[in-house]
């Protein structure tokens, strides 16, 4: 009787992706996962990832970015790569994190690059009218100098915000109608309202407040942990609440991600190196259900298997 439970197991994994898992996609590595549910349709979930390349040696020297989506978090299509290196005329290299929004009906991509004769980020715009893309780039965000790591929030009121963060800080600012340009006037330095910030701003709005979360290191500490602020406006005061994902085992150097409410859970999207054994520069997805306690703190997410 063991045995035929144990053939039908080995079936069903091998006919597809029978049960949701952990890391979330396998056929190819995928890290900084952006979750997004888009307003034509409820239904479907997209995660928007950059992708590392085995082998490619050069401090993630990444070259470019897939978009996955899903109507039941089973089964996933890979609509492939949506946006590469080579069609980003201003860029030479590092294709790093980036996040994605709906628009004014287009869909946009923001993310950061190596700019070309330069060698420091840029924070880039591509456009697309369909979600999987392909998106077409509109050149680099203007005031955003040297910025890693960009989120594209767009508020209930319409209103487009811009975070990125770098070299341990973490920055915000309005954008303007073609989010080419951030407004200069509503820029702000938010590193002081954080603590232990050191890269990747995502934020999510949940019962009219702004959650800001971010990988950061506690002194000096590698692997990197999840923290998370909370505030009433998108460019704060944000107060900081404290470690959501600690480090765990087989996690790469860095972690990075997002919280979607798909289908009325709660759900983060972050990333591991549990399929590569741990190595640092090939990552994966990875996606666990989260909640909230009454007073909208979140508890601390545990990396499960599925
Ligand atoms: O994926 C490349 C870089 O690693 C990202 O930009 C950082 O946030 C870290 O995850």
């Amino acid at each position: 009787r063991n045995k035929m439970k144990h053939i039908v197991i080995v079936f069903l994994c091998f006919v597809g992706n029978i049960f949701a898992q952990n890391p979330v996609f396998t056929h190819v590595f995928t890290a900084d996962p952006s979750p997004h549910v888009w307003p034509d349709n409820p239904d479907k979930l997209w995660v928007y990832t950059s992708h590392d390349e085995p082998g490619s040696n050069n401090h993630y020297g990444m070259t470019g970015y897939h978009a996955f989506s899903t109507t039941d978090m089973v089964n996933w299509t890979d609509h492939g790569r949506i946006l590469h290196l080579e069609n980003v005329a201003w860029a030479e290299s590092h294709a790093w994190a980036m996040d994605a929004a709906y628009y004014r009906g287009n869909y946009y991509l923001i993310y950061c690059m190596k700019e070309a004769g330069i060698g420091l980020f840029r924070t880039g715009i591509a456009r697309s009218d369909r979600p999987e893309g392909p998106f077409t780039d509109l050149g680099y965000v203007k005031g955003v100098e040297f910025g890693q790591d960009p989120a594209l929030f767009i508020d209930e009121d319409g209103t487009p915000y811009l975070y990125w963060g770098h070299d341990r800080k973490c920055f915000a600012a309005e954008l303007n109608d073609d989010l080419m340009s951030i407004k200069p006037e509503t820029y702000v330095n938010l590193t002081k309202q954080l603590t232990h910030v050191f890269e990747g701003p995502w934020v999510h709005k949940r019962n009219g407040k702004y959650y800001l979360t971010y990988p950061g290191l506690t002194p000096r500490r590698w692997p990197e942990k999840m923290f998370y602020a909370v505030a009433e406006k998108p460019l704060g005061p944000y107060e900081f609440k404290g470690v959501f994902i600690d480090d765990f085992d087989g996690q790469s150097g860095t972690n990075h991600g997002g919280i979607v409410n798909y289908k009325g859970k709660d759900i983060m999207f972050y990333h591991s190196a549990w399929l590569s054994g741990g190595l640092s520069e090939t990552r994966s997805a990875m996606a666990d259900y989260m909640e909230y306690d009454k007073e909208g703190n979140i508890i601390p997410i545990i990396p499960s298997k599925k």
